[in-house]
C-alpha cells in the first residue's frame, strides 16, 4: 500500500515537470537557436535557423535596437508570427 502511494506521488512529479516543461517550450527555442550561447540571438544566429530571414525583419524584431534578439523579443516575433516555430521540434 504504502508503496502504491509512493507511485502516486512519483507520477505527480512526473506530470509536475511535464508542465513545467511546456511552459519552458519558448525559452528552450531560444537556447536552441543561440548558438554561441551568449543569451541574444545575432543576425546571424537568426538567418542560420530561419533562412528566409531578412535584415528588415531582423530590425523589426529587435526593438530596442542593439542589433541582438533577446528572450523578450524572441517571444515578442513569435507572438507576432514573425519568427516561424522551430521546424526541428517533434
Ligand atoms: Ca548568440
Ligand atoms: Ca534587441
Amino acid at each position: 500500500m504504502t508503496k502504491f502511494i509512493a507511485i502516486l506521488i512519483g507520477m505527480g512529479a512526473l506530470a509536475n515537470s511535464a508542465v513545467a516543461q511546456s511552459s519552458m517550450t519558448m525559452a528552450e527555442s531560444v537556447v536552441e537557436l543561440d548558438a554561441n550561447g551568449d543569451g541574444v540571438m545575432t543576425i546571424d544566429e537568426m538567418m542560420a535557423a530561419y533562412p528566409e530571414m531578412t535584415a528588415d525583419q531582423f530590425s523589426q524584431l529587435d526593438t530596442n535596437g542593439d542589433g541582438a534578439l533577446d528572450d523578450a523579443e524572441m517571444v515578442a516575433g513569435q507572438e507576432q508570427g514573425l519568427i516561424p516555430a522551430p521546424a526541428s521540434e517533434g
